[in-house]
């Protein structure tokens, strides 16, 4: 019996998992760790990466801990993660976990957005850097439950622009567009990807930074659905925003580019999560994608921007 007309006939992967994942574990780490995974990445030169590596500690705090690269494969963690600073309001706010970093560079100077937990649940902080090599605290730049900020690498409409992913009462979490003329005051929010398909009903939010493309901003995000005994498996996928206006989606893939499937995908100090923070487009189209393997081990996949650009409107 052949296949009903509208399943759809593409069988090839266009997200390719780097043979030698993971490419940062916790035996990288220069101290004891549970994990390293959901890094931020930014290539920083001809031939200079940086990550900023999610760590977790022996004690479940989350680290942002920096790492370099000449290739954009093989990272090395520096000897220190980056401090934050200990004043009465700081630590009000967080209780020593930072996590998720996504760094952008805007006009200039790099910025990263990340999450910061507390007993006033999770609130997403920025750092500056004029070099990625010292990052200054910047401010708290939302409000409580929401986490997986992402700022877009340039000014739209002579505005800064975020996506990220508040959590709803109901225990979804969608995400979300806002606009700030400072970085630190953000409003005119709208949601902009609310229950989709049956890869994404429960959550989705933004991954990398966006990437400024000739038909849109390409946004690859993440989507969760619930599997049997209320277990979240977390998805890849791509999106096109309208370039001068990304609070509307002008396509958007209809499978996943990547679901979790091999055994450092499946099994962590999670199950069933790929989860990325951040990507980086090389000169000759490849693009590299960085994602947590089961919130315990940092991997590496690559696409052609083409075949991502391509999926948006036919997959
Ligand atoms: C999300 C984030 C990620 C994590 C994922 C799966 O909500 O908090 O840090 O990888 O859940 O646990």
């Amino acid at each position: 019996m052949s296949a009903p007309a509208i399943y759809p006939k593409n069988k090839e992967e266009i997200v390719v998992r780097y043979a030698g994942n993971p490419i940062l574990t916790a035996k990288d780490v220069p101290a004891a760790a549970n994990g390293v995974y959901n890094s931020g990445c930014i290539k920083t030169g001809k031939s200079s990466y940086v990550m900023l590596c999610r760590v977790e500690s022996p004690a479940m705090k989350q680290f942002l801990w920096p790492a370099d690269s000449t290739d954009g494969i093989k990272f090395k963690l520096r000897p220190e993660p980056i401090k934050m600073p200990d004043t009465p309001e700081f630590r009000e706010y967080t209780t020593g976990m930072f996590y998720d970093p996504r760094v952008t560079k805007i006009d200039g100077k790099y910025y990263v957005v990340f999450a910061c937990h507390s007993g006033h649940s999770c609130r997403l902080g920025l750092m500056e850097s004029a070099d990625m090599k010292e990052f200054n605290w910047v401010d708290f730049i939302s409000q409580t439950d929401n986490r997986n900020g992402v700022l877009f690498p340039e000014k739209i409409n002579g505005y800064y622009c975020r996506l990220d992913r508040p959590n709803t009462s109901d225990g979804r979490a969608y995400m979300w567009i806002s606009y700030s003329p400072d970085l630190v005051h953000w409003g005119r929010s709208k949601a902009l990807a609310v229950a989709q398909d049956e890869w994404g009903w429960k959550k989705n939010g933004p991954g990398a930074v966006p990437i400024k493309t000739d038909k849109g901003w390409l946004v690859i995000y993440h989507a969760v659905n619930v599997q049997c005994a209320a277990q979240y498996v977390y998805h890849l996928g791509v999106m096109m925003l309208d370039l001068k206006d990304p609070s509307k989606i002008i396509a958007r893939a209809k499978a996943p580019i990547l679901s979790p499937k091999t055994d450092y995908e499946l099994n962590g100090l999670s199950y069933a999560v790929v989860f990325t923070a951040g990507a980086v487009v090389e000169d000759n189209g490849e693009v590299k994608i960085y994602y947590g393997g089961a919130d315990r081990v940092q991997c590496l996949a690559t696409a052609k921007l083409e075949d991502l650009i391509d999926a948006c409107y036919n997959r």
